[in-house]
């Protein structure tokens, strides 16, 4: 008997947890949203890649630039990894990646290799969701253009 109120008890703290995380989830993806529809730099001219981050963004060569879009190729469509498109790198782009993990063929949108040497240098997916594309999009997080 006791331990029946135990579990009931566990249960019940389990899906308290459970619908915590998913608010906390959802207010952040509200509050990237937000954040998202005020960047007047997203979606300039002279993005030659097309990747969302200027030319003149992606050629800057100032150590610690890489957080506007720097130290990347202005050739190179995959560097700059911001799967919702908005020139921001927040929680919703990091949701993006996670929610395709272990769909394939991969969307290319969500999907990238490693070619380094700096940890934002990417190339074009594998075709696979894998852990490495959640750690390639973290990697970038706050990488603005
Ligand atoms: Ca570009
Ligand atoms: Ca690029
Ligand atoms: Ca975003």
């Amino acid at each position: 008997m006791a331990h029946e109120v135990v579990f009931a008890l566990a249960r019940r703290r389990v899906s308290a947890f459970v619908a915590a995380t998913l608010a906390v989830l959802v207010a952040l993806v509200l509050i990237a949203q937000l954040t998202s529809a005020s960047n007047p730099a997203f979606a300039g001219p002279g993005d030659t890649d097309g990747d969302g981050c200027p030319d003149t963004n992606e050629q800057n060569t100032t150590p610690g630039s890489q957080t506007t879009g720097g130290l990347r190729d202005y050739l190179n469509q995959y560097d700059y990894f911001n799967p919702t498109n908005d020139g921001l790198n927040r929680v919703d782009d990091i949701l993006r990646v996670v929610v395709d993990y272990g769909i394939d063929p991969g969307k290319p949108s969500t999907d990238r290799s490693w070619i380094g040497p700096d940890d934002w240098d990417l190339g074009i997916g594998d075709g696979l969701h894998r852990m490495d594309d959640v750690l390639a999009i973290v990697k970038q997080y706050f990488h603005d253009c």
